[in-house]
């Protein structure tokens, strides 16, 4: 397993999958090259240096887990297996995950360099400008964010965007009042007291999945990150905050989150994980940056969010819970879950056992499925990671006018583009969900017509013994 994001970034160097990319422009370039890497079939990481107007060795990575084999590769999980594959075996192991409590040490990588007072300056770090629209640079993509719940003690560190305004300032921003980070904050602000605040940049790649993992509250990422890896996170306590930082952190920003009754920042817009800008700009709460310690020749981690089906990462973490919850529930037979174009479509394939077995895991499945308006249940003998292959089940078992249902009301979110604007400034986040039963009706699918293609065991026997014959382009292949 890997030992910090750096120590990733060489395994992903010898998988073959790294580029290395120099003298790009942190305004757009990035967040451009980015877009068009993520865009290819095999969807390389970048490691970009010497970016322009700044220090050799200040360096950006994207893309770090947009594929199925670098996601894996972060979970601890070989890198080799089949995309459905590596899911399952997430679900799996997630299932089984024992907690493991982080560890103090005394010394750690990202004290490294310092500055602290007056010389706080983020404009040292290569913040990009992702997409052309946005408000501004945003030098949190894919860090996370360090608070302690005052009364518990709690340490919750996930994933809010973070947006530069100026040498020490910054805004951090929770996407509703129901984020942990947003709970917490607000106790602080409701004493009238500021909120210690520590945002990690260049983290763990366990840290950046825990980051996004829906967790119960009084239940830390970092316990979560080590037991992805199997061993504790090291955690050094943060000179000016106290909290207790991961040692090995690439960039490490100290400070304090303003109440948002005294002060705000206009925050965004920033191009979303829909392919949209949901929202102008916004007041959002300023972090004052009273230090900033980095390791030499730091990485910042970047994630920004593209239009789909690119995304943060290659196996749709999501859908491993969705496969959990529809198990806990009492669902049986499910073969798979998938979720396609980011997220906005979930795929649940099971064998039906008996009438409404479909439709009951259709719902469970809407149910936890976050701004996805299309949910889709299919056979057992359909890939539901496989786009194509749900697609020729929807039209041709389901038939729309008895396999479609709609939920109304149910689970979005303010970034979905299709709400009506007056809506939104109604409060209303919810949209309606369509379930499509695409199985073969349950009552008479002995009498379905059979399928024609040959099974997938004999397409592998074909494979082994033709394809280097099916492979083989002609030689003198001048069309
Ligand atoms: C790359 C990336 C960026 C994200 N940006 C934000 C964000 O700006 N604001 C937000 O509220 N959630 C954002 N999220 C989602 C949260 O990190 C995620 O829902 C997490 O579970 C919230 O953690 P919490 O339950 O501790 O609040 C992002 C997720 C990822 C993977
Ligand atoms: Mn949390």
């Amino acid at each position: 397993m890997y030992k910090d994001l750096r120590h990733f970034i060489d395994l992903v160097d010898r998988l073959g999958a790294l580029r290395r990319i120099d003298g790009a422009d942190a305004r757009f370039e990035i967040g451009g090259i980015t877009e068009v890497a993520a865009g290819l079939s095999d969807c390389p990481a970048l490691l970009f240096d010497r970016v322009k107007g700044h220090k050799p060795g200040f360096r950006v990575f994207t893309n770090a887990t947009t594929n199925v084999q670098r996601a894996a590769l972060a979970l601890g999980l070989s890198p080799n297996l089949r995309p459905l594959d590596a899911l399952k075996a997430w679900m799996e192991k997630r299932k089984s995950l024992k907690l493991l409590a982080p560890v103090a040490v005394r010394d750690a990588a990202f004290l490294e360099n310092t500055l602290a007072g007056s010389n706080v300056d983020i404009a040292r770090f290569p913040a990009p400008i992702w997409h052309r629209n946005d408000g501004g640079p945003f030098i949190g993509s894919g860090s996370i964010v360090v608070m302690r719940d005052p009364d518990s003690g709690w340490i919750n560190a996930s994933i809010y965007r973070v947006q530069v305004h100026g040498p020490n300032r910054v805004t951090v921003q929770f996407d509703h009042g129901g984020r942990h980070g947003a709970i917490i904050a607000r106790k602080y602000w409701d004493r009238g007291e500021t909120c210690p605040v520590a945002v990690v940049h260049g983290e763990d790649p366990a840290l950046f999945i825990a980051g996004f993992e829906y967790l119960p509250d009084g239940s830390s990422e970092y316990e979560f990150a080590g037991s992805i890896k199997g061993a504790p996170i090291e955690v050094c306590v943060g000179p000016l905050t106290g909290l207790p930082i991961p040692a090995l952190a690439e960039i490490v920003f100290e400070g304090r989150l303003l109440p948002t009754r005294e002060t705000t920042l206009p925050e965004g817009p920033f191009g979303e994980f829909t392919g949209y800008y949901a929202a102008e700009a916004r007041p959002g709460p300023v972090m004052e940056v009273t230090a900033i310690h980095y390791r030499d020749d730091p990485i910042l981690l970047g994630s920004p969010p593209m239009k789909p089906p690119r995304f943060h990462f290659g196996l749709p973490f999501r859908a491993a819970t969705i496969w959990s919850n529809l198990e806990a529930g009492g669902v049986t037979d499910v073969v798979g879950v998938w979720q396609h174009v980011s997220q906005l479509m979930t795929v649940v394939a099971l064998r039906a056992r008996y009438d409404g077995h479909a439709k009951r895991a259709g719902l469970v499945a809407a149910a936890h499925s976050y701004m996805a308006r299309l949910v889709v249940v299919v056979d057992d003998d359909i890939d539901p990671s496989n786009l194509a292959d749900v697609m020729w089940a929807v039209t041709t078992r389901c038939e729309p006018a008895e396999g479609i249902d709609i939920v109304r009301n149910a689970w979005s979110s303010a970034l979905d583009p299709r709400i009506p604007p007056a809506d939104k400034e109604r409060g209303i986040t919810s949209h309606s969900k369509a379930i499509i039963d695409a199985c073969r009706p349950f009552a008479w699918r002995e009498k379905f017509p059979p399928p024609s293609a040959i099974s997938a065991e004999e397409a592998r026997q074909i494979e082994e013994k033709w394809g280097r014959q099916i492979a083989a382009r002609p030689a003198a292949d001048k069309n």
